[in-house]
């Protein structure tokens, strides 16, 4: 049997786009990043720690910030 082209699409799972700043992996930058870092201050959690400094504070929050919107 001759197979066309076009007749089968392969369909290739496609994970959202990962950026700095974006905790959660969902491929955008917002509102669940915020309550990630404020529900993680003062600690070292490494997702919520964006800026890799050792600690989740002012600094995490104003990247998330900086970085907002989808992910590209
Ligand atoms: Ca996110
Ligand atoms: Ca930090």
């Amino acid at each position: 049997m001759q197979v066309a082209a076009g007749m089968f699409h392969t369909i290739v799972p496609v994970a959202p786009p990962d950026c700095d700043g974006n905790i959660n992996g969902d491929g955008e930058v917002g509102v669940d990043e915020i309550l990630g870092v404020v529900a993680a201050w003062g600690t070292d959690d490494a997702d919520a720690d964006v800026n890799d400094d050792g600690i989740v504070d002012t600094n995490d929050l104003l990247f998330v910030l900086a970085a907002w919107g989808p992910c590209s």
